[in-house]
């Protein structure tokens, strides 16, 4: 019954743990983000905030800043303890960015969103078996403006409305998505601006607004931009990238070497949607808009940014890289979610299009406009989409895979992301990380049992040009019965039921994480 693999015999175990798994932040952080959002009057809300009466977040931490509370301690750990074995040879940093508050909001907003916190990125520098911990908030106009005021200025999630008078023109991202490395800048991303430019190595800001040398000519740009597996490129995009609530997307590639834009296209959506991720392949740039939308209506409550509409379909949009975007196409599908790209190619004329997703809404924080949050339906899958150009087609089709494997913050060997790709990866909530294999289509897991949740992973290659899929899985696990103390861990990609190889003995809780990425030794500038 085992399919071939070439893996070990033994070394697969079939999925179906848990049916019901937990959602995009762990389900006791959703609760209390809920929580928030509704009439709390018991936990010390009443008391927090204001400049003059003190500083004083709410007493359950966890109800601001999401799965991550609050940390707010810029560290350095020179030569952390490690247990287990680091592999001699293995030499990279790996980074994380997370939402952690920098000052309580005032009373009117307090029920703002977990994604909202000012990004606060970490790093584990590991060579020669050895690993040095520095974290450093990331120095946003708006970091800065705050930390001058010694209060909250901005008001809810990506709602200018919100703002205190004070800070208008300033630029209001957190940086807090993802950190990405390219051409020799570690990029800390949060899709309502352009990248903020930080010192790989000292985690030192260099420029709060940076725009490829002018080459970004929009307001905004993705937490998930991708690199070219052949040529290394960085393709990036982004949406309402006129202003807030335009339709309008930029589309750029930027060169490895020099870091200038060498490519740019601008397309229009159907509507402002979310579009948090994107696909590019060898040949395709693809965008799926979701009914995640935005409008003034819904600004106009101060509330978030977003609100789910379920009355309007998705549409995949498909254009060829290199063009000027006239040639793109859309499909229609239901009006379901999907939030991150696993992995995606083009064969032909058919492109294949890997995401996690839900049939409904996966984030409870953000409202719905017609119906309850359902949390059940928001379970998520690994979704197939697929269309071929050739065909006049108007819709496009979507396969769930491994329908007993249920996660989200689908990742990939970062060296596959434009090319047809085997291995791929999804934190699966109380299933733990979920390994899949394309090619025998199997999945295994690594489970740190119940007193642990661990964070997304990142995968790293065992050498530079090891196999894809043959090497690690690094990331944190929380250790919740010593009170969410921190662990790296580290397990092999193709042996997870093997359990941890080394852990990075971390003796406190460090900043909470949204996504990691890993940038091997040589690639990183020279000391
Ligand atoms: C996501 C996360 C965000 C955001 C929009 O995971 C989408 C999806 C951490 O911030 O602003
Ligand atoms: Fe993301």
């Amino acid at each position: 019954m085992q399919k071939q693999s070439g893996l070990p015999a033994g070394a697969v175990t079939r999925a179906g743990l848990e049916p019901d798994s937990t959602l995009t932040l762990d389900r006791r952080s959703f609760l209390r983000a809920a929580l928030a959002g509704g009439a709390v009057t018991s936990t010390g809300l009443a008391s927090m905030r204001s400049a003059e009466a003190g500083l004083s977040f709410p007493e359950d931490r966890r109800l601001f800043g999401g799965g991550g509370a609050v940390s707010r301690s810029e560290n350095d750990l020179y030569d952390c303890e490690v247990e287990g074995d680091i592999p001699a040879d293995l030499d990279g940093v790996f980074y994380r960015v997370g939402p952690d508050p920098q000052y309580p909001k005032p009373a009117q907003y307090e029920n703002d969103i977990p994604f909202d916190g000012e990004g606060h990125v970490t790093m584990f520098r590991i060579k020669d078996g050895h690993v040095d911990y520095r974290s450093r908030y990331v120095r946003t106009q708006r970091w800065k403006a705050q930390h001058a005021a010694r209060s909250s200025l901005f008001g809810m999630y990506r709602n200018p409305g919100t703002d205190a008078p004070s800070v208008k023109g300033l630029s209001r991202g957190t940086a807090n998505t993802q950190v990405f490395y390219h051409h020799g800048k570690l990029l800390a991303l949060k899709e309502d601006s352009p990248p903020v430019a930080m010192d790989p190595l000292t985690l030192e800001t260099l420029d709060d607004y940076y725009t490829f040398g002018g080459g970004l000519k929009g307001e905004t740009f993705t937490a998930h931009p991708k690199i070219d597996s052949h040529t290394g490129e960085l393709i990036g995009f982004g949406y309402e990238a006129k202003g807030l609530l335009t339709d309008d997307v930029e589309i750029i590639s930027v060169d490895p070497k020099t870091g200038k834009v060498t490519w740019s296209a601008w397309i229009k959506v159907p509507y402002a949607g979310m579009l948090h991720d994107f696909g590019v392949t060898e040949k395709h740039i693809m965008f799926l808009v979701i009914p995640m939308v935005s409008s003034r209506e819904i600004l106009a409550r101060n509330g978030p940014h977003f609100a789910w509409d379920s009355t309007l379909p998705s549409w995949l949009g498909v254009m060829a890289r290199g063009g000027d975007g006239s040639d793109l196409r859309w499909f229609k599908g239901k009006g379901e979610m999907a939030t991150h790209t696993m992995g995606n190619w083009s064969d032909g004329s058919k492109v294949y299009f890997d995401m996690d997703g839900a049939p409904t809404n996966q984030f409870p924080f953000f409202p719905q406009l017609h119906e309850s949050f359902d949390p059940n339906a928001a379970s998520g899958q690994i979704r197939r989409m697929r269309v071929d150009l050739s065909r006049k087609q108007d819709n496009f089709e979507v396969e769930i895979l491994y329908p007993e494997v249920r996660g989200v913050l689908a990742r990939q060997d970062d060296r596959y992301h434009t090319v047809h790709y085997r291995f791929g990866f999804l934190q699966a909530g109380r299933q733990g990380w979920a390994i899949v294999d394309h090619q025998t289509q199997l999945a295994k897991f690594y489970n740190p049992g119940p007193d642990t949740t661990l964070a997304e992973m990142c995968f790293v290659p065992r050498r530079k040009d090891a196999p894809e899929g043959d090497g690690y899985l690094i990331g944190i696990a929380t250790r919740l019965k010593e009170n969410s103390r921190s662990d790296l861990i580290l397990i092999d990609a193709q042996h997870p039921e093997d359990g941890v190889i080394a852990t990075v003995h971390m003796p406190y809780r460090i900043p909470g994480q949204v996504h990691g990425f890993w940038v091997g030794g040589s690639d990183l500038p020279e000391v």
